[in-house]
């Protein structure tokens, strides 16, 4: 389905045109841009000189430095105004942290964050004439300003913090839901399980433009520890905000959701509002935007508002807090987000909307049980079946071990404990084309963890040579995606894989080396089937 994703860029554009029906254009070239640090200030100084008929922005007029003091950082480390001029918030810093940053790219050479972006991937097929050189450079400016935000060394919160650029974005700022999904599922196979990871996400589609495929990816990015922050998006099409219930991803329950503020802790005039906005940020507004790197030269800056900037500073905060214990499930993490915010303090909010403003406390958070395996995948040959997971969260709290239960009929038939840092068993001498249920369960030191659901095996089987078999009778996977199958080099002589439809064909007795994969680019699980 072919749906751009409206980001908030196009609220610039907006922003455009109300300081030019302002008058604001005249004599606008001889200010200062320390004095005038409104939203764009370039852009808005180009667009002023294209309509005096000039073509050229004066080299003079470029932001080449920071130019503001960095009052969005400034006013997420105290809980009241007036600003202190501090922007301190401890030794976190969020090294070690991975935020994906989901967005139009980044430039990877800017002095804010050279050095910690990670090349991830560029997706965007419009036309084949979007894709940027090298891959997950930037040729809009948002995906550079967003990942500023998040961890740039003097304009972010998590100053070195790794941030991966996934460029789904064109050089407009547009793109597409299916786009988007891939993006997503690529985060679901790169992250490092039982590792807290980040996402940001600062665009939006309406739930009507298949918005709910993008709401089931990030939903299963937060099943696997994974913090997502989202913008809550800055409005309709004609700018007036609406219920950010209405927007994917900002309608998902365990996304963190951020509306925007501006300097004097009003509630922006764009920004989307209601039950689903679980915390504010600030974003700026008419008189003052958000001073972070843009695209065009490595000491490149930009003011921009919007509730895409919001975003960031809690990504990035998320990062300080995972830095901290990196164990610790995605969901402690947003909850810890939202509870330590400063409850109260804005005003202009709808009646229907939290009052809580980001702060940075970095206590540490109180440690909980293990979260829920996932990936779980099961293969079956010889009467047997294999179950191996992926650890998810440990709570903050080590995982010390991990009980598999295998059940028939609803009744458990066999368990088998495993130590800490064991993912897989074999349950052995089970009924031939019987099929069974397991469940999985971590512990740690505080209890045992959250039980996965009951996962119901294919039939058990023995693979004799000669036979044929569908991959869907030998392996499966939890998380909705496909099971990817590949033989290994030394098992050509003892199976293949045969195409159309998928089977694996059983050539002679022996152990056949497969490797099991969800998603391409993922590290596969390596089996071996034995062939009777
Ligand atoms: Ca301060
Ligand atoms: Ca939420």
């Amino acid at each position: 389905m072919a749906v751009t994703v409206r980001t908030e860029l196009n609220l610039r554009e907006r922003v455009f045109i109300t300081f030019l029906l302002r008058g604001l254009c005249e004599g606008l070239e001889t200010y200062s841009t320390v004095a005038f640090p409104f939203v764009n200030v370039k852009r808005l100084i180009a667009l002023c000189i294209v309509a005096a008929g000039a073509s050229q922005l004066p080299a003079s007029m470029a932001l080449t430095a920071p130019v503001g003091t960095a009052w969005h950082l400034d006013r997420i480390n105290q809980a009241q105004l007036p600003l202190d001029g501090n922007s301190a918030h401890g030794s976190l810093t969020g090294e070690g942290i991975d935020i994906y940053i989901v967005d139009t790219g980044i430039r990877a050479t800017h002095e804010q964050v050279v050095g910690r972006v990670l090349p991830g991937i560029d997706i965007p097929t419009d036309n084949g004439t979007s894709k940027v050189t090298p891959v997950s450079s930037d040729c809009d400016g948002h995906g550079t300003h967003v990942a500023g935000l998040a961890a740039g060394s003097t304009v972010g919160v998590a100053t070195k913090a790794r941030v991966i650029a996934v460029r789904v974005l064109d050089c407009n700022g547009d793109g597409e839901v299916a786009d988007v999904v891939t993006a997503l599922q690529w985060v679901r196979a790169h992250h490092r399980s039982g590792v807290a990871a980040v996402v940001n996400l600062s665009f939006g589609v309406d739930l009507g433009d298949d918005g709910t495929s993008i709401d089931h990816e990030v939903q299963a990015l937060i099943d696997e520890g994974v913090v997502v922050a989202v913008a809550s998006g800055n409005g309709d099409a004609a700018g007036r905000p609406i219920d950010a219930c209405k927007i994917a991803p900002g309608d998902v329950p365990d996304a963190l959701t951020v509306g925007s503020i501006g300097i004097s802790d009003v509630v922006s005039y764009y920004s989307n509002n209601g039950p689903c906005v679980d915390i504010y940020a600030p974003g700026g507004d008419r008189t003052r935007g958000l001073e972070s790197a843009w695209k065009d030269s490595d000491s490149d800056y930009e003011f921009d508002v919007g509730t895409s900037m919001a975003s960031p500073l809690v990504a990035g905060y998320a990062a300080l807090l995972a830095q901290q214990q990196p164990g610790m499930c995605a969901t402690s993490i947003s909850k810890a987000i939202v509870d330590r915010s400063t409850k109260g303090v804005i005003t202009g909010m709808t009646a229907d909307s939290f009052n809580r403003l980001l702060f940075l406390d970095t206590a540490p958070i109180a440690t909980t049980a293990p979260g829920e395996a996932s990936h779980v995948i099961i293969t079956t040959d010889s009467q047997s079946l294999v179950v191996s997971w992926d650890s998810s969260c440990d709570g903050g709290s080590a995982i010390t071990g991990t009980r598999v239960s295998l059940l028939r009929d609803g009744k458990v038939v066999k368990r088998i404990d495993v130590p800490a840092n064991t993912n897989a068993v074999r349950f052995t001498g089970l009924a031939l084309g019987r099929k069974y249920q397991v469940v999985i369960k971590a512990s740690n030191a505080i209890g045992d963890g959250i039980a996965t659901s009951r996962i119901t095996t294919m039939a058990v089987r023995k693979i004799s040579v000669g036979q044929s078999v569908a991959l869907d009778a030998l392996g499966s996977l939890t998380s909705e995606l496909p099971l990817l199958w590949s033989v290994s080099q030394s098992s050509r002589k003892i199976c293949r894989l045969q195409a159309e439809p998928l089977h694996l064909v059983a050539l002679r007795k022996g152990l056949c080396r497969v490797g099991l994969r969800g998603i391409v680019g993922q590290d596969p699980v390596i089996r071996t089937l034995r062939i009777d």
